[in-house]
C-alpha cells in the first residue's frame, strides 16, 4: 500500500481493479450539451459510504460565529440555483504518460457536463458568519480509507475568496434528480472550473481554519510534483483541452476506426477552468484547420466544435487542440509530472479511411 513510483511496464492488477471500479465517459457521449447521468464519469477513491438521509447532518464548524447543523430538508427549502458545469478528473490522460503513474489509468474521457442544482455555499456561509482570521475552508466526505500509508476521511480544502464565488455549490441534485449515490448523496461541493478532486462528496462538514489545510488529498496527492521528493505545486482550475467523437465505426477490440471517404462532419467538445475556449484547430497528419465553435452550454461548461472533413483514403492520425480566453494552448509534446495530474496532451485518432 506504500506509494508506488511511475512504470513503463504492462497494467498492474492495482490499476485493473481500480479501471473497474471508476469508469470514463465513453467518447460518443460528446454528442450530449448535458451528459446522461450514468454516462457521466466516475472516480471514487475509498468506497461509497453507506449514508442515512434522516441522521445525516452538514456541520458548519470552526472559525464561525455561529456553528450549524443542517438537515437536507433545511437546505432543499432554501433559495437552489441550477449550473450546467463541465467537470475532469485531474488525473485525466495519466495511463498515457511514459512512464506511467500507478493510479486510476484513464486514457482521455475522465470528463463529463451535468447539471447541478444547490444552494450557494456563501449564502450559508454568510449566515453562519465567518470568524475574521480564517483563510480556508475544509470540506469533509463521509468516506474513509488509507492512500500513500496516511488514514483520513477524503478530505480538501479552499481558499476563502475561491470558496466565496457564487459559483461554488452545496450540489443535491444531479440533471434534475437527487444525487446517485456515487456521485455524493446527499449533498456534495461543487467547484466549477476546478478539477473534479475539489467537489468533494459525501459532505458532513465545512470547517472553517486560520491555518492552511495540510490534509493528505491536499499536501501530498493532487500536486505538480518533478519527482517524489518535490513539494510541488497544488492542482487547482482545469487545463484548456478539446476532445472529439472519434468519427466513422470501431473495430471491437483494438477500436481502431473505419471512416467512408467523402465529407464527414467531425464533432467534439472543449472546455477550461481559465475562461471560455476562444479556439478550436482541427488536425489531419499536422495540417491545421479552425473548427466552428457553438455556444457554450453554459459559463462553466464546454462548447461544442465542429468540422467538415474531406475524407480521403488511407491512413491518417486526427488530433485537436484548442486555446482558451487566458491564452492557454494545449501542448502537442508530452508533458510529464510524477503524479500525473492535469495531462492536456491534444489527442489523437487513428482512422483507416476506405476498406483496405
Ligand atoms: N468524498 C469524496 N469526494 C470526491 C472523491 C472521493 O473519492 N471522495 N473523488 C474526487 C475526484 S478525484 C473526482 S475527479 C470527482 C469525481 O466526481 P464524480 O464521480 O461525481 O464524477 O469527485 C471528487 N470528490
Ligand atoms: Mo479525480
Amino acid at each position: 500500500m506504500g506509494a508506488q513510483g511511475p512504470t513503463e511496464g504492462p497494467l498492474t492488477d492495482e490499476e485493473l481493479q481500480l479501471a473497474a471500479r471508476n469508469h470514463g465517459m465513453p467518447l460518443e457521449a460528446l454528442r450530449y450539451d448535458i451528459t446522461p447521468s450514468g454516462l457521466h464519469y466516475l472516480l471514487v477513491h475509498f468506497d461509497i459510504p453507506e449514508i442515512d438521509e434522516s441522521s445525516w447532518r452538514l456541520d458548519i464548524a470552526g472559525n464561525v460565529e455561529h456553528p450549524q447543523s443542517l438537515t437536507l430538508e433545511q437546505l432543499r427549502t432554501r433559495l437552489s440555483r441550477t449550473l450546467p458545469v463541465t467537470m475532469e478528473c485531474a488525473g485525466n490522460g495519466r495511463a498515457r504518460l511514459r512512464p506511467r503513474p500507478i493510479s486510476q489509468p484513464w486514457l482521455v474521457e475522465a470528463v463529463g457536463t451535468a447539471e447541478w442544482t444547490g444552494i450557494p455555499l456563501r449564502d450559508v456561509l454568510r449566515e453562519a458568519g465567518v470568524g475574521s482570521n480564517s483563510v480556508e475552508m475544509v470540506f469533509t466526505g463521509a468516506d474513509h480509507g488509507v492512500q500513500g500509508d496516511v488514514e483520513h476521511d477524503y478530505e480538501r480544502s479552499l481558499p476563502l475568496d475561491a470558496a466565496m464565488r457564487p459559483e461554488v455549490l452545496l450540489a443535491y441534485e444531479m440533471n434534475g434528480r437527487p444525487l446517485e449515490p456515487q456521485h455524493g448523496a446527499p449533498l456534495r461541493l461543487l467547484v466549477p472550473g476546478w478539477y473534479g478532486m475539489t467537489s468533494v462528496k459525501w459532505l458532513t462538514r465545512v470547517t472553517l481554519v486560520s491555518e492552511r489545510f495540510e490534509g493528505y488529498e491536499q499536501a501530498i496527492a493532487y500536486r505538480y510534483q518533478k519527482d517524489e521528493a518535490d513539494p510541488g505545486e497544488g492542482v487547482s482550475r482545469m487545463r484548456v483541452r478539446a476532445l472529439m467523437i472519434p468519427p466513422g465505426y470501431p473495430d471491437f477490440l483494438s477500436r481502431r476506426r473505419l471512416v467512408e471517404p467523402g465529407i464527414v462532419t467531425v464533432r467534439g467538445r472543449a472546455w477550461s477552468g481559465n475562461g471560455d475556449v476562444v479556439r478550436v484547430e482541427f488536425g489531419v497528419d499536422e495540417t491545421w484547420t479552425d473548427a466552428d465553435l457553438q455556444e457554450p452550454v453554459g459559463p462553466f461548461a464546454w462548447r461544442e466544435w465542429t468540422l467538415r472533413w474531406d475524407a480521403a483514403p488511407g491512413e491518417h492520425i486526427l488530433s485537436c487542440r484548442a486555446t482558451d480566453a487566458a491564452g492557454y494552448v494545449q501542448p502537442v509534446e508530452q508533458p510529464w509530472n510524477y503524479q500525473g495530474m492535469g495531462n492536456n496532451l491534444i489527442q489523437k485518432v487513428p482512422v483507416t479511411v476506405g476498406r483496405s
